[in-house]
């Protein structure tokens, strides 16, 4: 793979100096981008620091290199010695491999490195939140939880707090169901009315486990009623999953008073007998 990509830059150098003669052609060899690693840090008011970040933009004085999967191994070519690279988290939007994109709310980690002809540069990226990245909604489920709105207005069906597992620390939200109590809807307690409308990102994240599907949506509050839009469908997990849902379009397109953000899940009873829901690390962000 590496010799393939020597072969390309070498025929690109031939291209761009054709003037030059073979030999001089080697003076300029590709450096070589491994990112092995990423982390999130967080501080005690940014929740916990569990990420999904798979893939990485990097920008090689000011030109995008792509997005790459980690671990990188991207070659890059300079004239100069000294070159600013610049790494951005990317995110799976919504879950989906193909809709990758820079996840607003993490700082991008700019540095310089010598250039080395054939060097190997190896990084561990630690991102961080932005300063301005607002956290209206945490819920970690360690404490007295904000998942308790019980929009079926079926007081049987609830979120309630665990220990059974838990992606971070001693508890996760968890409801499960059964032929008796087939189906829950159950929305954070708080009415958020400071989410922007303006089209500037507004995102859930969460960690989820589940052997049954379950819906993540909004209710929304306008003069004195109500309504309620499931925008997305998670599917079954084995292991811990985290998914950043991008809650933007679905706010700035319906301009509401508030929203709360509502779970739900429906038992198949025709073909299960149980279903089990397990959710931890709820955020809202925005700016
Ligand atoms: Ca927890």
């Amino acid at each position: 793979m590496r010799q393939n990509i020597y072969f390309i830059a070498f025929l690109m150098l031939s291209i761009i100096y054709t003037g030059c003669g073979l030999v001089d052609n080697f003076d300029t060899e590709a450096m070589f981008i491994e990112v092995s690693d990423v982390s999130v840090s967080t501080n005690q008011n940014q929740g916990s620091s569990s990420h999904n970040i798979k893939d990485v933009w990097i920008i090689e004085e000011g030109q995008s290199t792509g997005v790459h999967e980690i671990p990188t191994n991207t070659a890059i070519l300079s004239e100069n010695q000294e070159i600013e690279i610049i790494y951005q988290a990317a995110i799976r939007k919504n879950g989906v491999s193909s809709d990758l994109a820079v996840y607003p709310f993490l700082e991008n980690i700019t540095e310089t490195i010598l250039y080395q002809p054939s060097g190997v540069v190896n990084k561990t990226l630690e991102f961080k939140y932005r300063d301005n990245a607002i956290f209206s909604f945490i819920e970690g489920f360690e404490q007295n939880h904000q998942m308790n709105f019980d929009a079926d207005e079926n007081a049987q069906s609830f979120m309630q707090k665990v220990t059974t597992d838990a992606k971070d620390g001693l508890y996760s939200g968890y409801y499960n169901l059964t032929d008796s109590i087939p189906s829950i809807e159950v929305a954070t307690d708080i009415i958020y009315d400071s989410w922007p409308q303006n089209s500037t990102p507004v995102y859930l994240e969460l960690d989820y486990k589940n052997d049954i599907p379950f819906d993540i949506g909004l209710i929304g509050y306008f003069a004195g009623s109500n309504a309620t839009a499931y925008y997305i469908t998670i599917t079954e997990r084995e292991d811990w999953n985290k998914i950043y849902v991008d809650l933007t379009d679905l706010i700035a397109s319906s301009q509401l008073e508030g929203y709360r953000v509502v779970f739900r899940s429906v038992l198949d009873t025709t073909t299960l007998d149980s279903g089990n829901v397990f959710i931890d690390n709820l955020k809202v962000l925005h700016f």
